[in-house]
């Protein structure tokens, strides 16, 4: 075994180096150590494959964060199965089209989806984990007792993981991610960080994204470090943790909310030695005022579901906000014209990447995957961009039509197409305008065809959306602004709509 790429025997190695150091704790309490992990992903490999999932073999998983989930993310690796992480928030109807693309042998799901879920389910086998770790999933465990199993055998360029990403124009696309591109962007990160085995992470990012399942879990996995666990992002609790903690990965509401927060003050971060801040454009304000409370300045970086974290600022350079960074090592970065080709330093383009990290294509969809690479093999990320002589990347603009907010990506078209299926409406806009807390907020323009139509009837026909997708605001208008090629003017709407929730 000689080549074994499977990523989880790197984090076996190092949970034994860790001994029985703490893995996972919530509050006061270790819920599980290094020392347990051997067994505890043991069991709960044998049980999915108990299931009859093979290695190879997806394995959709929708359910709440929790130590529970950790771990089954952790065994579907083991058993070498493809982890398949789904938004809670995502509708049955909605996860109608994942199931039916990921074509998985497990699907598990919380109790309480179940039933809905099963009409969609097909012929994977579906079972059920809760908040608290309960569930069938739970009660299959239990019958195991094994404790020794050897870890399903991967090569580099097998796959770990699709996660799935919207669209500019069709469906959601599952980005396949092989245990080799995750490795690489984990040890790369490790290393650029300056990662320590005794650093303490508070991990408060939800576990169905690269940010908080990839990045956040990894790092500490690697290092056979702690982390403290939190279900979800409270700004109290993050403080409360701070003093005995070393390390917070965030998206920028995270930082925005605790600097509005009165605990947060150079003292309750005195053990504190990085705050990283990453998904969406983190305003060069929440730097400065994060700054003038705790005396340190973030670590901004920028990624994307298809490869990882591709950007960071330095660990011990100069953080400057407003920029990303420099492209990781073994990460080749242009900023390139409609063309591929290079343009000036200093000017904006678009951003072209390639390197280990990036993902294996498209799952089932080569077309899709052709149509973002350059004959080079850079990937086109449709971020606007410009580089500057030294190499420093800044995220300007973008060229896809994507909204983000509060680091979750929201695809206008798909929202559009909703409202456009609305009795009544006549044609939508969908735009992302200035949100104080979560960045970006989804607001609709809307052309009606009967007058009576009102907002709140066009909200309630969006209840196959997920609650996070559905716009904040319905603005109705008599016509939509268009360019003489007839395209919607959405910058123009932009601008129109810029002071919706600013307070000024
Ligand atoms: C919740 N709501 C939202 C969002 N989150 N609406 C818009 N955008 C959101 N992000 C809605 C809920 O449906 C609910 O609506 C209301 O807001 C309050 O919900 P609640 O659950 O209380 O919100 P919260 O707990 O305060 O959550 C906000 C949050 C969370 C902490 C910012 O969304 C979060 O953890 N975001 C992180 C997402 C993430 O991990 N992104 C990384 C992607 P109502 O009350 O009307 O029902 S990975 C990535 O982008 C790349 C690779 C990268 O570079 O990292
Ligand atoms: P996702 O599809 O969820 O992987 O989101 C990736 C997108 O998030 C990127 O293409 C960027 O548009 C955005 N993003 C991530 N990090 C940053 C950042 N630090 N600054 C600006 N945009 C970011």
């Amino acid at each position: 075994m000689t080549d074994q790429a499977n990523l989880f025997a790197r984090f076996l190695a190092a949970a034994k180096q860790a001994g029985d150091k703490p893995f996972l704790v919530e509050g006061d309490t270790v819920r599980l150590s290094y020392a347990d992990l051997d067994r505890e992903t043991a069991r709960r490999a044998a049980a999915l494959a108990g299931l009859g999932a093979q290695p190879g073999d997806r394995i959709v998983v929708q359910v709440d964060k929790s130590i529970e989930n950790v771990l089954l993310y952790l065994a579907s690796l083991r058993a070498g199965l493809v982890y398949v992480p789904l938004n809670t928030a995502y509708t049955p109807a909605e996860l109608d089209y994942f199931i039916g693309d990921a074509e998985p042998a497990v699907v598990v799901c919380d109790p309480a989806k179940q039933s809905a879920i099963a009409d969609v389910a097909g012929t994977a086998k579906l079972v059920t984990l809760d908040a608290e770790g309960m569930g069938t999933l739970t009660d299959a465990v239990q019958a195991k007792d094994t404790t020794d199993l050897e870890t399903a055998h991967r090569a580099t360029d097998d796959l770990a993981a699709i996660c799935y990403t919207s669209g500019t124009t069709g469906r959601s696309k599952g980005a396949m991610l092989s245990h080799g591109n995750l490795a690489s962007n984990a040890e790369t990160l490790f290393d650029i960080w300056h990662w320590q085995p005794d650093d303490v992470l508070i991990h408060a990012l939800p576990i169905y994204h690269v940010h908080g399942l990839f990045v956040a879990l990894h790092l500490a996995l690697l290092g056979g470090s702690t982390i403290r666990f939190h279900q979800g992002f409270d700004a109290g609790a993050v403080l409360a943790d701070l003093p005995r903690s070393s390390v917070l990965m965030g998206v920028p509401t995270f930082y925005v909310r605790l600097a509005a927060h009165d605990g947060l003050t150079r003292d309750a971060a005195r053990n504190m030695r990085l705050f990283i801040s990453g998904s969406a454009p983190l305003l060069e304000s929440t730097f400065a005022e994060f700054e003038a409370k705790t005396c340190m300045r973030m670590l901004e970086r920028y990624g994307m579901t298809e490869a990882g974290m591709i950007c960071s600022n330095p660990y011990d350079g100069e953080r400057v906000p407003g920029t990303v960074g420099f492209p990781l090592p073994g990460v080749s970065a242009r900023v390139a014209d409609e063309s591929g080709a290079e343009v000036p330093r200093g000017e904006p383009g678009v951003l072209e990447i390639k390197g280990p990290n990036l993902f294996q294509g498209y799952w089932k969809k080569p077309d899709k995957t052709a149509e973002e690479m350059r004959a080079d093999g850079y990937f086109v990320t449709g971020d606007i961009a410009t580089m500057d002589a030294d190499g420093r990347v800044a995220i300007v603009g973008r060229a896809k039509d994507l909204i983000i907010a509060g680091g979750l990506n929201i695809y206008p078209k798909e929202i559009e197409l909703a409202i456009d299926a609305v009795p009544g409406v006549g044609e939508s806009a969908v735009i992302g305008v200035p949100h104080p807390d979560l960045g970006e907020a989804v607001v609709a323009v809307v052309t009606r065809i009967d007058p009576d139509l009102n907002e709140a009837a066009v909200l309630e026909a969006l209840g196959d959306l997920a609650r996070f997708k559905q716009p904040r605001r319905v603005i109705f208008a008599d016509a939509l602004p268009r360019n003489a090629m007839g395209k919607v003017q959405k910058a123009k709407l932009r601008e129109a709509h810029a002071g919706l929730y600013s307070s000024s």
